[in-house]
């Protein structure tokens, strides 16, 4: 009998639907966003790689921590999830020093209470990583809050182990990819707790959109990194003069080409598995 789906929610390029009382399907589109505006045009199989992504990390995580994939779809860019209580945190872990992190060091030498050394540059590499929770924006930008007002949220015995949690997946993940040629500056975990509390990863694990993913090759600190998905569309929409508010502009085919090789070479150098392996058999991501 075919399955009835409810939509739930729409993220900026994903949705969610309910399937039964215990089981969601995460659906991962082609849309792109860039300067936090979704644009127009799609990147032909992008969802398909953070999908695959997403699954590949899962299967290699799962005895660090137990995870929400029950099943990936022959489309591959739709999965089955356990349907989760959510933590009302943003789970952040830096190894480098980008994005808000950098914002709040300059203002402050800090970012969510981790007092950093002097003198550090946009880009660096932290003494070791840190774990920098956030707040869940309903609208806006999440805002970084400190051990503290994260505790006040979750309890601290929660906050301990998802603070362990996360920074040990950051490590092993972050590790693996080093040693391919792709730098992860820092990701966003969500996490839920399961019907007896046990703590689950959810939503997307070390994608690009989840992710800042920096070439190793062209790594030079003291300023912003090129993207290893994104620098096209970036480069391609700062040349236009677009203010980045919405609506976002059309994509040429150059770009758009030239944005889905790197995202299928982001796949092909962290699996190690050829992309149209990938779309005969998703499974293969997980075995
Ligand atoms: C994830 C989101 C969207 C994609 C809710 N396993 C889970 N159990 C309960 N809730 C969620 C999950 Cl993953 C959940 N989100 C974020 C929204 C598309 C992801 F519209 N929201």
């Amino acid at each position: 009998m075919p399955e009835t789906l409810t939509h739930v929610a729409s993220g900026k390029v994903r949705e969610l639907f309910t399937i039964d009382d215990e089981r969601l399907l995460l659906l991962a589109s082609d849309r792109i966003s860039t300067f936090d505006v979704v644009l127009p045009t799609e990147i032909p199989d992008k969802g398909r790689v953070l999908t695959g992504l997403s699954a590949f990390w899962f299967a290699r995580t799962r005895d660090l921590c137990p995870n929400h994939l029950l099943a990936l779809r022959p489309d591959g860019r739709s999965t089955e999830c356990r349907r989760l209580e959510m933590l009302q945190l943003e789970c952040v872990v830096r190894g480098y020093l980008a994005g808000s992190g950098w914002k709040d060091y300059q203002r402050t030498g800090a970012t969510s209470g981790h007092e950093l050394p002097e003198g550090l540059r946009e880009s660096d590499r932290l003494p070791e990583p840190i774990f920098t929770p956030s707040t869940k924006a309903t609208s806006g930008h999440d805002e970084n809050i400190d051990a503290e007002q994260a505790i006040g949220l979750v309890g601290r015995e929660r906050y301990d182990q998802v603070e362990r949690t996360a920074l040990e997946l950051y490590r092993y993940a972050s590790e693996h990819a080093a040693e391919r040629g792709i730098l992860i500056a820092d990701t966003k975990f969500e996490f839920g707790l399961d019907r007896d509390g046990a703590l689950v990863l959810a939503d997307e694990a070390f994608t690009p959109d989840s992710s800042r993913f920096w070439p190793a090759d062209e790594y030079e600190p003291g300023g912003t990194q090129p993207s290893f998905d994104k620098q096209f569309v970036r480069d391609y929409c700062e040349s236009l003069g677009w203010d980045k508010t919405p609506p976002g502009p059309e994509l040429p085919n150059d770009v758009v080409a030239g944005t889905r090789a790197r995202y299928v070479e982001a796949f092909e150098r962290l699996t190690g598995i050829v992309f149209d392996d990938y779309l005969a058999d998703p499974e293969v991501v997980t075995r």
